[in-house]
């Protein structure tokens, strides 16, 4: 189908079935199809939305609301999810697969309509089905709403900065591999910037990233970890990041040489083009701290260049970046986010009288595999768990189940509010048997407008490692974190109640825990996973319900009329 029978498609939906007002002012087509794209050597086809990697950045105002229409034109099924936007009262939009929605089958369309709320500064939009957010990935840059402006001086230009995972092989290649053997899924073969691996990699010089500068402006880089499985260190040498937003919410600003990001985080920067004319690389590479867990080694370049007259032909100095395992060089960055919390900036975490407190046991596990064939450790098939339940997907979207009391059973069985069994999550040697772990669609229900604690967990068990953890609907108050087993006497009185960030996405420190608060008032269906692809794979996810409250203004929104079906 061409795009201008596609168009028409697109409007006669939107007048037949949604709402019309903002349209086509703020209506973006997404056709998702196959492109041929050459890297590292080599030309593949891969998932892409209108044909472009990374796919295009949507712009919009605080509190607006869009429509975008999703063309399946490829072969596989796909969602896509708008990461950090709350979407208030809408999970119809959200679009994890099997969790607010069945996907959309090849050749189907789906209008989603999503709902900006107080969400400012930078996010993202990417597939969320099986594998295919690798390439189906774009920025969404929210700016302050008309007659505001940022809480720092109008930099002179802005730039999404990508960042991103590359594999040789065909991706879904990749996740099919890692089933059918139980063990880690191959490692990628190169990062990316805005697409292009760089000037490390083999036949990549000539799509390097260039960042054009002019001497003393200052610009702001609004990076996105796109990357399917790896926390990243990014740095671009001789030249300072003045981190001042994370998350789609603004925060203090602190400086650093380098930044360190985890994926699904986006962190806006400030860069100050200060130093001698030239040319310097932008330089990405990993921070991973499971022991004996392979991650790639390699690093991700762009070139920021000045213009005006200096030798174009000196090649660029590479900047420092820490090395892959060090977690104090991380967490001075990780552990730095601060919230304005000021007059233009108010906060409203949770803080006493919590309804509910949570203390969530995220682990990666093994299970038993027939002759100990597979290829996780000593033979075993490689797992991830929740409070030792392996999120198992429904094969009927949780949501629908929910709101139409359909599939009730699927709902049936509830994460347990505290882990069954304690024991030493990070001490240095464990019991085998405790590696072991079992598979359900577990989900919590939670009561409208109650206040609520998350403890995230981390454990030692196969190979510990710090885990991004992501929540729908939600940005959520980062009060605590810390090493070794969270303790309930003695860490929430040093909880940050003062200006802690609201984050939607947190990286909980290898052998280490880390509390969240928010309020439950957004009715929904919502996911809650670690944002490194493979660990969701194996099952560290859950759903949060939250029950609708009394008055209309807190309930779900009725479903669109359209929804694709399972
Ligand atoms: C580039 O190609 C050479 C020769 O094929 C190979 O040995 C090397 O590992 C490649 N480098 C990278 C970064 O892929
Ligand atoms: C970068 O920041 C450090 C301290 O945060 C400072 O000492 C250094 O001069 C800064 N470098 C540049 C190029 O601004
Ligand atoms: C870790 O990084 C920090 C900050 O860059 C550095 O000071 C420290 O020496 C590094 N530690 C190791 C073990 O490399
Ligand atoms: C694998 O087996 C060896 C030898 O039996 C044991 O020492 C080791 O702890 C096992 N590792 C895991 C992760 O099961
Ligand atoms: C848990 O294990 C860690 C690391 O081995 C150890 O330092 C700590 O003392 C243990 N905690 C308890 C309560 O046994
Ligand atoms: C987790 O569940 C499995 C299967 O039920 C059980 O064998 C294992 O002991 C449990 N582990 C913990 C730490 O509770
Ligand atoms: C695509 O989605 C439909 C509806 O849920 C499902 O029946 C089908 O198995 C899916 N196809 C693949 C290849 O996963
Ligand atoms: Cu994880």
């Amino acid at each position: 189908m061409n795009i201008s029978v596609f168009y028409f498609l697109a409007f006669l939906l939107c007048g037949m079935f949604i709402e019309c007002d903002s349209w086509p002012v703020s209506n973006y087509n997404f056709v998702v199809r196959e492109a041929p794209f050459r890297r590292l050597c080599k030309a593949k086809k891969i998932l892409t939305v209108n044909g472009e990697f990374p796919g295009p950045t949507l712009y919009v105002h605080r509190g607006d609301t869009i429509y975008v229409n999703i063309y399946n034109q490829g072969k596989d099924n796909i969602t896509i999810h708008w990461h950090g936007v709350k979407q208030p009262r809408n999970p119809w939009s959200d679009g994890p697969e099997y969790i607010t929605q069945c996907p959309i089958q090849p050749g189907k369309v789906q209008v989603q309509k999503v709902i900006f709320s107080t969400e400012e500064g930078t996010l993202w939009w990417h597939a969320h089905s099986d594998w295919s957010r690798a390439t189906v990935h774009g920025a969404i840059v929210v700016y302050p709403k008309l007659g505001t402006s940022y809480p720092f001086a109008q930099p002179y230009q802005e730039v999404p900065i990508i960042l991103g995972e590359w594999w040789k092989t065909d991706v879904r290649k990749v996740l099919k591999e890692a089933l059918l053997k139980g063990g880690n899924p191959r490692t990628s073969d190169a990062f990316t910037i805005n697409g292009q691996p760089g000037d490390l990699y083999n036949c990549s010089k000539r799509g390097t990233f260039k960042l054009n500068v002019e001497h003393d402006r200052t610009y702001l880089l609004r990076v996105v970890n796109a990357a399917m499985n790896h926390i990243l260190f990014i740095a671009i040498s001789r030249h300072n990041l003045t981190a001042v937003g994370a998350d789609g919410s603004y925060i203090k600003p602190f400086t650093k040489e380098y930044m360190v990001i985890g994926p699904g985080q986006a962190l806006d920067c400030l860069l100050h083009a200060n130093q001698e004319l030239g040319r310097y690389y932008m330089a990405a590479s990993a921070y991973s701290t499971g022991v004996h867990v392979e991650f790639d080694k390699t690093t991700t370049t762009a070139i920021l260049q000045y213009s005006g007259s200096y030798p174009k032909n000196v090649a660029p100095l590479l900047p420092y970046l820490p090395s892959f395992t060090n977690t104090t060089a991380a967490f001075d960055v990780l552990g730095q986010f601060r919230s304005l919390a000021s007059q233009d900036h108010p906060i409203f975490p949770p803080t006493n009288y919590l309804r509910t407190k949570l203390l969530f046991v995220i682990s990666i596990n093994a299970f038993p595999c027939l002759n100990n064939l597979c290829q996780g450790p000593n033979g075993t098939k490689l797992a991830a768990s929740m409070n030792n339940i392996s999120f198992a997907y429904p094969n009927v979207d949780l949501l629908q189940a929910y709101y139409y009391k359909t599939s009730e059973a699927l709902l049936g069985e509830s994460i347990p509010s505290n882990p069954t069994v304690v024991y030493n999550y990070t001490a240095d040697y464990q019991d085998l048997s405790s590696e072991l772990t079992r598979k359900g669609t577990s989900v919590k229900f939670l009561e409208y407008n109650s206040d609520v604690e998350i403890v995230f967990q981390g454990t030692s068990l196969v190979a510990g490692m710090d885990h991004p953890m992501h929540l729908h609907g939600y940005s959520f108050y980062v009060v605590g974190w810390g090493f070794g087993n969270f303790d309930t006497e003695k860490d929430p009185p040093a909880y940050n109640l003062v200006d802690p960030p609201l984050l939607n996405t947190v990286v909980v420190p290898k052998d280490g825990w880390t509390a969240v608060r928010f309020r439950a008032d957004n009715p929904g269906v919502w996911f809650l996973h670690c944002h490194i692809e493979r660990h969701q794979t194996w099952g560290m996810d859950t759903a949060l319900i939250v029950m609708d409250g009394n008055q209309d203004e807190a309930k779900m929104l009725p479903p669109p009329p359209y929804m694709p079906p399972c």
